[in-house]
């Protein structure tokens, strides 16, 4: 069957954005998705799932080394989280720029974590309210991890001539 990321050029379109558990309890739901949909980038596929215990495993397979990786498994298994893919012109670059450094405190107001969120701390799974893919063949697994090949639908948007102005 034709895979939904039709190709290079589309898979650096899209990213995978979650908004972590505490995100969805604080009510930021609507604030986080205003920020990219005012951008202008489209809201392709969207659902909310609390993922089983393992699922966060393999979401942070590279992360297994590190000290908080079995706390920030546990924390984002524990609760409601908010699955998204996002498509448009430099969506991954710009979207990374909007989250921010990983460290809330780093991270400068008006940016989604220095504007939503206070701490990190070392050992502690941080509470930076969102995911992000920070490359195209991450998000590309990401989705792939996070969807079922029916949950990924496409449509046009007829606010695209008013974005880029080309057709
Ligand atoms: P990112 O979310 O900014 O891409 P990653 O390095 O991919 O950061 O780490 C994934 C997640 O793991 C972070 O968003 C954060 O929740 C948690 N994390 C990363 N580094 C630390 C740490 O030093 N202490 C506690 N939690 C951390
Ligand atoms: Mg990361």
């Amino acid at each position: 069957s034709r895979q939904w990321i039709s190709g290079e050029a589309h898979a650096a379109k899209i990213i995978f954005i979650a908004i972590k558990l505490n995100g969805v309890q604080r009510g930021l739901i609507s604030e986080i998705i205003s920020q990219f949909q005012c951008k202008g980038f489209k809201l392709v596929v969207i659902k909310i799932v609390v993922p089983s215990k393992d699922f966060p495993k393999k979401h942070y397979h590279d992360l297994k080394e590190r000290p908080f990786f079995n706390g920030l498994c546990d924390f984002l298994s524990s609760g409601p989280i908010v699955a998204m893919v996002w498509e448009g012109e430099g969506v991954i670059k710009y979207g990374r720029k909007l989250i921010r450094a990983t460290d809330p405190k780093k991270s400068k107001p008006g940016t989604i974590r220095g504007y939503l969120a206070i701490v990190l701390i070392i050992l502690f799974p941080c509470k930076n309210i969102i995911h992000g893919s920070d490359r195209p063949e991450t998000a590309k697994d990401e989705i792939n991890l996070w969807f079922k090949p029916r949950e990924l639908v496409s449509y046009s948007s007829n606010a695209e001539k008013w974005i880029y102005g080309v057709n």
